[in-house]
């Protein structure tokens, strides 16, 4: 078996049409394709990065709003100076886009523009087909970012194919490419490096919006910092998945954050088969931190309990979980380091900080307990949240 297609999808800047690539993304995942969806109102830089960092075959594009034959034509000259001319272009925008300026966009290098009455059959038949060969021959890396999300994708590759991946054969040339890489690292927690922290709990809860103001705060404080994460999302019948953490994260969209969404691939539990050596090649990658976030998770989950593959746990929960009975049946309540009530603005919050605390306090292991409100800006519980991280 070979790995899934990988495509991002976005819709450009000052665009807000995100209809129609709603529709088409599900459409793709539904056929076998993995999406990294990365939401409208999206600059080219923003695009070009994730597209590297997530190492897709292909980038689509839906536009509306107009400026489709430079914006197209500059996303594809970035791919070019980033020595990432292997990721293709393709896209849509109804009957915004004509015919004429698709022969120019495909001049410049578009592989296929989509006009209004296209079928979803025949725009995934495309992907299939142009982008489904394996790229056997990639380009020379031009940058840290982009071996990095070469080598994560030979891991997935490998686990693809049923084999563990021979990374550590290289592990001497990794080594010394990190060794050149300039790092603020103060904290060095374990033999690998950076510090691992597992973000799960329930889909909902707001973990992936919690996380995205925790790297502001980290890059505010750090002005040379770089902080990774690896985020998964589950795939569905099909064997596709909407990959879409990176439409949610708005500050994690910069340089010194390296993002890489992975689909569960199969694997029940909350993360991939391929998490646990991706992870250890991101620690081993002078990253001052590594934020591994799970897919939504159940009561019995033990996502991070194997091999203590992370440094510190952190559980993010709903103020909504039901009856004070539901507690006792949550394992990662005795595992986390740090739980975190999100949404504490909505009405049952209180009763759950309490009703939480309880149940801690009957562990007496000296957990943390911290109300968030990941959605408000400059929020008191996310920087009690963060101190907490960064202290211990
Ligand atoms: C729905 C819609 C809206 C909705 C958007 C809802 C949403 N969340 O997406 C709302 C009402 C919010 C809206 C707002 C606006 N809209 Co509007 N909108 C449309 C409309 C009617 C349909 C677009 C659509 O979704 N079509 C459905 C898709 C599935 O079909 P399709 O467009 O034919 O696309 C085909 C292919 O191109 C392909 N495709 C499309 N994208 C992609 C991407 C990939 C990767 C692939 C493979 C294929 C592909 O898929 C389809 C297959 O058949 C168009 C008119 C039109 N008929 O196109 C105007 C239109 C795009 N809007 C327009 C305008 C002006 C606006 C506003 C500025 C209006 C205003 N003054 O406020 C705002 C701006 C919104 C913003 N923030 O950017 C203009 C754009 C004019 C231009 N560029 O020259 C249009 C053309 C209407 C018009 N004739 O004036 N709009």
């Amino acid at each position: 078996m070979a790995s899934p297609i990988r495509i991002l999808t976005a819709v450009p800047i000052c665009d807000g049409h995100d209809s129609a690539i709603n529709t088409i993304n599900l459409e793709f995942i539904r056929h076998g394709i993995e999406v990294i969806y990365l939401g409208y109102h999206r600059s080219v830089s923003d695009i070009v990065r994730a597209a590297i960092q997530e190492d897709v075959s292909a980038i689509g594009i839906s536009s509306y709003n107009g400026g489709h034959i430079e914006f197209f034509a500059e996303v594809i000259g970035l791919l070019r100076k980033k020595g990432a001319d292997d990721i293709k272009v393709f896209g849509g925008g109804g009957g915004t886009i004509t015919h004429d300026d698709a022969v120019i966009m495909k001049r410049k290098g578009v592989d296929e523009v989509f006009f209004a009455g296209t079928s979803l059959e025949e725009m995934v038949r495309f992907v299939h087909q142009r982008y489904g060969k394996s790229r056997t021959k990639r380009p020379r890396p031009k940058s840290f970012d982009q071996q990095l999300a070469h080598k994560l994708s030979e891991i997935e590759d490998a686990y693809a194919k049923g084999k563990r991946p021979t990374r550590l054969r290289d592990a001497t040339a990794w080594q010394a490419l990190n060794a050149q890489r300039p790092t603020s690292k103060k904290k060095i927690r374990n033999s690998r490096g950076a510090r691992v922290i597992g973000f799960t709990g329930p889909g909902g809860a707001g973990k992936t919006t919690l996380i995205d103001e925790l790297v502001l705060r980290f890059l505010n404080r750090s002005p040379k910092g770089r902080i990774a994460i690896l985020s998964h999302d589950p795939s569905v019948v099909g064997e596709g998945a909407l990959l879409g953490d990176r439409a949610t994260m708005i500050n994690s969209q910069d340089d010194r954050v390296f993002m890489r969404s992975m689909a569960t691939r199969g694997q029940a539990g909350g993360l991939s088969p391929a998490t646990q050596d991706c992870l250890a090649l991101l620690a081993d990658s002078n990253f001052d931190h590594v934020i591994i976030e799970t897919v939504g998770t159940g009561q019995e989950a033990m996502p991070f309990r194997k091999n203590g593959i992370v440094d510190l746990t952190t559980l993010v929960m709903n103020p909504d979980y039901g009856s004070r009975l539901q507690l006792q049946k949550i394992v990662m309540l005795d595992l986390a380091e740090i739980v975190v009530v999100n949404k504490s603005d909505l009405q049952r919050a209180r009763t759950a900080h309490a009703e939480i605390e309880q149940r801690l306090e009957q562990n007496r292991r000296n957990q943390h307990l911290v109300d968030t409100v990941a959605k408000r800006h400059r929020d008191p519980g996310v920087d009690q949240l963060f101190e907490l991280i960064s202290n211990r």
